[in-house]
């Protein structure tokens, strides 16, 4: 098989011949060389929990050492992957809380959002009146930090949601308490010995994740805004192609504002500029990658180098003077691949060291002076760049991005010409929906996955819905992908949108695939659908609403998957999660789940099937909530 046609970017593609010239192996290689995967793994049914294993479930062999059947080990593996992808979302928001309680008028982070803080200070009940600002972003981090660990209570966030779907929560018993104990309990409940039954799993699955979705990524999304300002639409570029030939390029890769908001000031550092210039530079250009791209693309327009996909690549256009890391969605095999270039790749965080790179250990204590350090050690390295080995492929797009919840509705006023009058609410976006000018509207969030072909199934997916009058958000990478394949560009309605939504965007001026941030800010998703649902007085199950995970691949993933379901959004996924090696599972995850909290999974790795399953049951979906409004 031609590597190649493993991704439909012509920049990866161009980039994946250079890496077989250059001798250096990529992802795209090791998929080939992997040939059959593990069939037990894919079903989910290899128990590795205790040390009488592994157990695989077989006819011949339908119990474990200790009895669990398949339906058990299914269950249990699934769990962990909710526990897994709550805590790394958790533990970046419990890493911003610090963060806000370490900001000070003179230090390096600052509150650049007060009117948000406030508003939050005000939610959770902290005084602001006649207060300095610092004591009240102290108190409000410190209260956030208790949501990690309060011994006694629900999450405080979960009130943000239409009272509708409060009352779900709390008859199927899935109102999360303190996150660290949710992702404790369920590490224990897996634990050999513990629980067995599956429903029973499941349902701590969803718990656990909505310790992720309406409180750990919530803080994190909302602490974020405050302390780096809420996005706002910007222009902005996307692809390899940004890279560029007579600058100083530094990809920014990993998940965490609180390190890319201090290399983006260290950038622009005159000194820093200076010494570029001294090493023949034209300047520095910071490009992103992954969520840290797209936190630093919301907030400043820094252009997007490329997707989890292109990690490697981004190093084999050899014009890469330094790859800045510092949590999640990192391949280890870059240190390898930096090796062949001049590129230094550079870890930052105590929970993320790779072998091979260079370590320098990123403190909030001294962000600015440390940023300052790295950003000086790829400038340096500019001088070892071999022009021989440099090729920067040439395609990039336009996009805008930094569109919050608190730009959209603004932006959403002027199709009711209310920008004489605004409504300052999503009434708008609830008209287009009622009125049916809008079908409905799609979340298309998650990653790559070498499972299918890389940004395939996003792109055909987000455009057959936008043809089809289905607005989309999207995050993550799958926001990348929607960036490089120009359906975030103004002109994209025009070209690929149905009439109704091209309509919208002209009148109020948004490309139809709207950029909500990094995969924590699907935090801001659920209060756009809380914000609608709430403004019809339904619940959000009502709402012709759907969530897509077209590419997903991380534990990450699977536990947005879980809390999406759990907020009452129907969610499709384009790649099988490993529970088929239990039908029980399947059921529950697929069916079972819908009389519970109103919404499950449906899975279909054909893309083009899964966008007309999707416009269909949002079509269905219509019938019901035309009735209600
Ligand atoms: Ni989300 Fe972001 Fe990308 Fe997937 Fe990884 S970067 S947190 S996990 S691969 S979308």
């Amino acid at each position: 098989m031609d590597k190649k046609m493993l991704t439909i970017d012509l920049n990866s593609q161009v980039m994946i011949d250079k890496a077989e010239k250059d001798g250096v192996e990529t992802m795209y290689d090791r998929k080939l060389a992997m040939k059959a995967q593990c069939g037990f793994g894919l079903q989910g049914n290899c128990c590795r929990i205790c040390g009488m294993g592994p157990c695989r479930i077989t006819p011949k062999t339908p119990r474990g050492l200790c009895g669990a059947d398949e339906h058990t080990i299914v269950g249990r593996n699934f769990a962990r992957m909710v526990a897994g992808g709550t805590a790394a979302h958790s533990d970046h928001a419990r890493d911003l809380a610090h963060t806000m309680a370490l900001s000070s008028r003179d230090g390096n982070y600052k509150i650049r959002e007060e009117g948000k803080l406030i508003e939050l200070a005000k939610e959770w009940d902290v005084a602001t009146e006649g207060r300095d600002i610092y004591d009240i972003a102290h108190e409000v981090a410190e209260i956030g930090l208790m949501e990690f660990g309060k011994p006694y209570g629900v999450s405080r966030l979960l009130k943000n949601a239409p009272k509708q779907r409060q009352q779900v929560w709390k008859d199927y018993e899935i109102e999360p308490r303190a996150i660290d104990r949710e992702i404790a309990t369920i590490m224990h409940s897996t634990h050999i010995g513990c629980t067995s039954d599956l429903d029973s799993l499941i349902h701590m699955s969803l718990r656990t994740s909505m310790a992720d979705g309406w409180a750990g990524s919530m803080i994190g999304t909302r602490f974020s805004d405050i302390l780096f300002g809420t996005p706002i639409p910007r222009q902005t570029e996307a692809n390899l192609g940004v890279l560029e030939q007579t600058k100083v390029n530094i990809v920014l890769h990993g998940h965490e504002p609180t390190l890319s908001e201090m290399i983006v000031l260290a950038s622009e550092d005159p000194e820093l500029v200076a010494l570029a210039k001294e090493m023949g530079a034209e300047g520095i250009n910071l490009a992103g990658m992954c969520c840290t791209g797209n936190e630093v693309t919301m907030r400043h327009g820094v252009r997007i180098a490329g997707d989890f996909h292109q990690q490697e690549l981004a190093i084999i256009t050899g014009a890469v003077e330094a790859v800045i890391v510092d949590v999640q969605c990192i391949f280890p095999a870059l240190a390898k691949v930096a090796d062949c270039y001049h590129t230094k790749f550079i870890t930052t965080s105590p929970k993320a060291k790779i072998t091979g790179s260079t370590y320098i250990e990123f403190k909030e204590e001294e962000a600015l002076a440390i940023a300052k350090e790295i950003v000086k050690e790829a400038v340096l390295n500019f001088k070892n760049r071999d022009q021989e080995k440099v090729l920067i492929p040439e395609l990039k797009s336009s996009a805008t991005v930094g569109y919050s919840v608190d730009a959209i509705i603004p932006q959403l006023d002027r199709v009711v010409n209310s920008h004489i009058d605004p409504t300052g609410t999503v009434k708008p976006l609830v008209d287009c929906l009622k009125s049916g000018v809008l079908r409905g509207a799609a979340g298309v969030v998650g990653c790559n996955n070498a499972k299918g072909v890389s940004n395939e199934a996003h792109v055909t997916i987000m455009k057959e819905l936008i043809k089809n009058d289905i607005i989309v958000v999207t995050t993550g990478c799958g926001a990348q992908a929607a960036a490089k394949f120009g359906l975030m560009d103004k002109d994209a309605a025009k070209k690929y949108a149905g009439k109704g939504l091209a309509t919208v965007c002209e009148l109020v001026d948004i490309p139809p695939v709207l950029h909500m941030g990094s995969c924590v800010d699907i935090s801001r998703i659920l209060d756009l659908v809380a914000a609608c649902a709430k403004n019809l007085d339904m619940d959000m199950s009502d709402i012709p609403v759907v969530g897509i995970a077209p590419e997903w691949m991380s534990e990450k993933a699977v536990a947005i998957g879980c809390y999406v379901v759990a907020s009452g959004i129907d969610t499709y996924l384009g790649i099988m999660p490993p529970i088929t090696g239990s039908s029980r599972a399947v059921e529950i995850l697929t069916e079972g789940l819908k009389d519970k909290v109103g919404a499950s999974f449906t899975v279909n790795e054909n893309c083009h099937e899964l966008a007309a399953t999707i416009i269909s049951d949002i079509e269905k979906k219509r019938v019901h909530f035309e009735k209600l409004v």
